[in-house]
């Protein structure tokens, strides 16, 4: 059986290299038994995450939302304006990137903010009340651009909020989407919001007449998450959408990809629904495509009706060293939706080391453990063979896993039986 396998990945690699995935049925059944015999090397529960330093004391598991009453308001104000006249329409967002203000001048320019990066416009009652979640790991200079670019925006549109930045300990590989999944659950301990915006730092409105409001209820009376970035400067302001062809977890007409990352809102419900991000994407990409995924399989659509007055800059910065591709993703995102029950916010692991709620922004520095020694053999093989920028087709991605995996497991096996 594997021996034909590898005949017949080596004839459509040789003779059908396709340039493009294409929904060919023998090459998709070929496809489909690739990833079955990948499935069956992976152990689901230790693919990704090493928690072998852990004890189990130290560590936070899961999700669990303290969730006060709502406040009762004694002397209850009018709805704020859904278009408070205070807004300014197109914004300047071409800073140079290199010199952000400094911490207290942003302070001063936001007066009215309380310890925590809160909010509440005192005027009236505010619409929405929402949690910005944002992923973050070293990047203090976007940081402080952002910081000083939302809060003047999400004041104007009168909106409650707090910003919480989820702060990745150094050690391990970014991983973005665990990031989000903790910051959903510390703010989610924290207080009751309508909804969670998950938020890039690097992302700036260029418009504050888009608007950071929650999820509405839509005509089936559910409502949908919300995709804010779909249009950004660095992509040309091209709404981004794609097939996954053969790496299609699902049937090739339903497997459309619309982009999904930079800015997302969900309510506290949808985003339990689809169990939150996965944990398991170590380093760049494809995170963002396993959420639609989860939306999508629970029968969300994304709600891209802002798209008129919606767009982002985003701050220059290269292609990480610091993050590189993750040479898995593929093969992840194949197979999302297996995981999708298991590997999420009720699957969640970490470690608290520090919770500060300072003037501009609560701080949550997290120690989120390390991806398994799988990942880092399959990395190192990656850039033997080619170099750091692993740019390939999902076709090719699966095929080449099919082929190292074997030798990867021979060579520990061997390793075992030296006794090393
Ligand atoms: C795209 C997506 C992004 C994410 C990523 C793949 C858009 C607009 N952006 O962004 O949401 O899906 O692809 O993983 O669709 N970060 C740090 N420190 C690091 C690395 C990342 O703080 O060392 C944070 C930061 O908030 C950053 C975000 O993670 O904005 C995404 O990383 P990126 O900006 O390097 O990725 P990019 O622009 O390719
Ligand atoms: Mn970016």
């Amino acid at each position: 059986m594997l021996g034909l396998l590898t005949f017949q990945v080596t004839y459509y690699v040789v003779f059908f290299k396709p340039k493009e995935d294409t929904p060919y049925p023998a090459l998709q059944r070929l496809v489909t038994n690739v990833d079955a015999f990948l499935w069956s090397r992976f152990d689901i529960s230790t693919l990704t995450e090493d928690l072998s330093d852990w004890t189990d004391s130290d560590a936070v598991s899961g999700f669990e939302p303290v969730s006060p009453l709502p406040e009762v308001d004694i002397s209850p104000k009018d709805f704020c304006p859904l278009l408070p006249p205070e807004l300014q329409g197109e914004l300047f967002v071409q800073f140079d990137p290199e010199f952000p203000p400094a911490y207290d001048v942003i302070a001063k320019a936001n007066k009215h903010l309380s310890f925590g990066g809160r909010y509440k416009p005192p005027q009236c009652s505010p619409r929405y009340k929402l949690a910005i979640i944002v992923p973050y790991r070293d990047r203090e200079k976007q940081l402080f651009w952002f910081l000083s670019h939302i809060h003047p925006i999400l004041q104007r549109q009168m909106l409650e909020y707090a910003i919480y930045v989820v702060n990745q300990a150094p050690g391990a590989l970014f991983n973005r989407g665990k990031l989000m999944n903790v910051g959903f659950a510390e703010a989610s301990k924290r207080d009751r919001y309508d909804c969670y915006v998950f938020h890039d730092v690097d992302l700036l409105a260029e418009n504050d007449m888009c608007l950071y409001h929650c999820p509405e209820f839509a005509e089936e009376a559910r409502s949908n998450p919300k995709h804010l970035s779909v249009s950004v400067d660095k992509f040309k302001y091209e709404a981004l959408h794609y097939e996954l062809g053969l790496c299609s977890p699902v049937p090739y007409q339903a497997s459309e990809m619309q982009v999904f990352g930079g800015v997302a809102i969900f309510t506290e419900d949808q985003f339990i629904s689809v169990n939150g991000f996965s944990n398991s994407y170590w380093g760049w990409g494809a995170e963002d495509d396993d959420l639609f995924l989860r939306t999508w399989r629970k029968g969300y659509k994304i709600d891209r009706s802002h798209m008129n007055e919606c767009s982002f800059h985003m701050l220059p910065h290269d292609q990480e060293t610091k993050n590189p591709k993750s040479p898995m993703r593929y093969v992840l995102l194949k197979q999302s939706l297996l995981r999708q029950n298991t590997d999420g916010l009720n699957s969640l692991k970490y470690r608290l080391l520090n919770k500060t709620e300072g003037l501009l922004y609560t701080n949550i520095t997290v120690d989120i453990a390390k991806p398994s020694d799988k990942v880092f053999e399959l990395m190192d093989l990656m850039k033997e063979e080619f170099g750091t920028e692993s740019q390939f087709s999902c076709f090719e991605a699966l095929v080449w896993m099919y082929n190292r995996l074997p030798t990867l497991e021979a060579t520990k096996s061997k390793d075992k039986a030296s006794g090393l």
